[in-house]
């Protein structure tokens, strides 16, 4: 490579993230921040030593074969890689990275607003303020459920997981979870294993979602698996949207057999079931999950840091493919 790497960046990112490829690199922005048509994408990337990407960018087989052989790596702008293609990648020999761990704090956070948004009703009394329909305080008025003393169960205790159960203790939850392994008895933090997902089901007074999409989880939270709930339980997603089966979520939350939903992601976005946004049961976010200055400015950093890598010859920290 003769001089700074040429970068194609995808999306716009935070400005201290531009200012660092403007110094360190040759980047290709996108400031107008319009989603790459694949096609768009490939031509663009001609020439380019990387890319760096998100998840609005569908890196499938078709827009990887496509890529011209200057790619060396695409970095991608998210924990989540269930957009990229990595078997396609490892074909074509371009290494793949994400950005794990920097924004687990951000999207625990996030898990919270939702569960306490959803059992306290935030939407419909935010609705009331700005209609301007609040006619004042009653003993009877937008009544929630106190989180407290409830069964928080977790399905996927990774990172994210284990800091949401961090954050649930303080409210006073009692934490169960199911996970491909068993944490050990630190990371556990006294929450309870459940070695089948039925068996965490069936005590989840809250559930939330903290797997990784893809062909084992497509639809996990399905009609069947809803009806092993506890009666008027609280579904949260701040995983991936295609995890849940909004035909049956949406059932679900209309005859009350599921009593709120707290979302953050939803299959298809930005298109969302239109169904979500009419039922007064659901707290709804436009995937908030890592959306603060501070973690994205560490997205970007580690997205850099792992491309610096790539260029300097060495293994990249967070390689995924
Ligand atoms: C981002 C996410 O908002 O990292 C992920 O997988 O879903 C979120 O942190 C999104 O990826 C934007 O790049």
């Amino acid at each position: 490579m003769n001089g700074k790497p040429v970068i194609l960046v995808s999306r716009r990112l935070p400005d201290a993230v531009e200012a660092r490829l403007a110094r360190d690199c040759t980047p290709r922005l996108n400031p107008e921040d319009t989603p790459y048509s694949a096609d768009a994408l490939v031509a663009a990337a001609q020439g380019a030593d990387a890319l760096l990407v998100t998840p609005t960018d569908r890196m499938d087989a078709r827009l990887i074969d496509a890529l011209p052989d200057s790619i060396q790596a695409i970095a991608t702008f998210s924990v989540g890689y269930e957009h990229v293609d990595l078997d396609a990648a490892r074909r074509r020999g371009i290494i793949i990275t994400n950005t794990p761990g920097v924004l687990t704090e951000a999207t625990a956070d996030i898990t919270l607003l939702l569960m306490l948004g959803a059992a306290r009703r935030a939407s419909e009394g935010e609705r009331l303020m700005r209609e301007g329909a609040w006619t004042g305080w009653t003993p009877t008025q937008l009544l929630g459920q106190h989180l407290g003393g409830r069964r928080l169960g977790i399905i996927g205790m990774g990172r994210i997981g284990q800091a949401v159960a961090h954050r649930a203790r303080a409210l006073g939850m009692e934490v169960h979870y199911h996970n491909r392994r068993r944490l050990d008895p630190a990371e556990e933090a006294g929450a309870t294993f459940h070695p089948t997902a039925d068996g965490l089901l069936a005590v989840a007074d809250v559930l939330s979602l903290h797997c990784p999409a893809g062909p084992d989880t497509l639809h996990f939270l399905n009609a069947e698996r809803i009806s092993r709930l506890p009666q008027g339980a609280i579904v949260i997603n701040t995983a991936r949207g295609a995890v849940v089966d909004d035909t049956a979520l949406i059932a679900a939350l209309r005859s009350g057999r599921v009593w709120a939903a707290g979302l953050d992601v939803y299959e298809g976005e930005p298109a969302v079931h239109p169904n979500y946004r009419t039922l007064p049961n659901t707290f709804l976010l436009p995937h908030l999950g890592s959306a603060t200055v501070e973690t994205r400015n560490a997205m970007g950093f580690r997205a850099l840091d792992n491309l610096d890598a790539v260029f300097a010859g060495r293994e990249p920290p967070d390689r995924v493919a």
